[in-house]
């Protein structure tokens, strides 16, 4: 049975990938950020939790010595650094915080696993926030567009992906970083846009708010279910070559699009419900993101399966459903 040790597991991501794991017949190995709500550290993982090849250990990024322990106990095939402070926005209010995790985090597991068990192959959840506002001619952004981040979370990503790249040619090291654009669903984190505005505008519908709150509405994003996405974190590891991949569906839209498609869903008018705010911007906005997985499809056959719009249409049914379940 192979083992994976999964960092980030209570996340989106993490949790999306510890099913998709055990379904493939892995011992599945988690490190949890210690929380005062026992319950939220696996609030993510309900439908999988008390499985008998899923273990949970306590460990931290911040922590080298808890991410030692944790290596040599689980002596893991495949590691998914998924841990970070993935919030763009809060990365300007919390910048050495986001360095210290979502950089030099990366760094840390990374000197461990050479220490410990350096044949342990290593997915590195990279972002197309790295590529800021470069876009090459063609309109799309690729693993060979330079990386110009405008984030103190984008610069802490552009330290990770090379950090990863450092330590794969200088030790031989099998280290494939996914370069991952936008990916939501019904478990992303409701200050992210599209489940904000899901939420949101279900709680309008329901009489529970009257106002969707907004920042930048124009910005556009290449937006793709995690599900999906999950499925070429493990692709890249069956690889026999280590390497770096773009994930995206080569569809962009716009934020503006994204409240358009909700609200006429729920037959709710903007001119009446939708409002901006300048907190919700950032001081420097990342404008467009599209990106192009040829590569990701062409070496090692992945491909997007879920559209926008069914994405969408999911994350709204979620909410519905939550709020009318009598507990809320
Ligand atoms: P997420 O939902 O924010 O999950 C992040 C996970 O990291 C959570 O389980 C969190 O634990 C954990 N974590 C935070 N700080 C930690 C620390 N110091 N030590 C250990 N664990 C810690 O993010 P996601 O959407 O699943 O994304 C997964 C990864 O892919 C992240 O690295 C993200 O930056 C990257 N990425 C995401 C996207 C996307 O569109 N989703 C795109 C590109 C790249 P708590 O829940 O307990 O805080
Ligand atoms: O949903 P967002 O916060 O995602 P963002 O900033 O693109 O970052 C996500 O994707 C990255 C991949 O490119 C990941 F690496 C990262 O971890 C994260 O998962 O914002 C999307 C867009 C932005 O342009 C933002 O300015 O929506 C705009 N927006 C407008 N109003 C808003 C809001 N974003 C948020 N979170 N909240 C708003 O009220």
């Amino acid at each position: 049975m192979k083992k994976a040790l999964i960092t980030g597991i209570n996340g989106q991501d993490g949790s999306y990938l510890t099913e998709f794991l055990l379904d493939k017949g892995y011992e599945v190995w988690g490190i949890l950020k210690r929380n005062s709500v026992s319950e939220n550290q696996t609030y993510r993982l309900q439908s999988v939790y008390g499985h008998p090849h899923l273990k949970l250990e306590y460990a931290d990024l911040l922590d080298m010595a808890s991410l030692v322990r944790v290596l040599q106990l689980v002596q893991p095939d495949e590691i998914y650094n998924l841990a970070a402070q993935s919030h763009v926005r809060i990365s300007f209010d919390q910048p050495l915080y986001t360095a210290e995790i979502t950089g030099l985090g990366t760094l840390r597991l990374l000197e461990a696993v050479r220490l410990i068990c350096p044949s342990a192959k290593i997915y590195q959840a990279s972002s197309s926030e790295m590529f800021g506002n470069n876009i090459d001619e063609d309109g799309f952004q690729r693993e060979t567009t330079a990386l110009h981040p405008v984030s103190p979370y984008g610069c802490a990503k552009v330290f990770s992906h090379n950090i990863c790249k450092n330590y794969r040619n200088a030790y031989g090291m099998f280290i494939s970083n996914g370069i991952l654009f936008n990916h939501e669903s019904p478990r992303r984190g409701s200050n992210f846009v599209t489940n904000k505005v899901a939420k949101e505008a279900v709680r309008i519908k329901l009489g529970k708010a009257d106002h969707l709150v907004l920042g930048n509405l124009e910005a556009t994003r290449d937006w793709g279910h995690a599900k999906d996405y999950v499925q070429a974190m493990w692709m890249m590891l069956q690889h026999d070559q280590a390497d770096d991949f773009v994930c995206a569906t080569g569809k962009s839209h716009s934020v503006q699009y994204l409240v358009d498609y909700v609200f006429q869903r729920l037959g709710l008018d903007k001119e009446k419900h939708l409002k901006t705010d300048q907190k919700f911007y950032r001081p420097e906005e990342l404008k467009d993101l599209k990106g192009d997985a040829s590569k990701a499809k062409r070496i090692l056959g992945w491909q997007p399966s879920i559209s926008f719009e069914q994405m969408m249409d999911e994350m709204v049914d979620y909410w519905m459903e939550f709020y009318q379940n009598p507990q809320w």
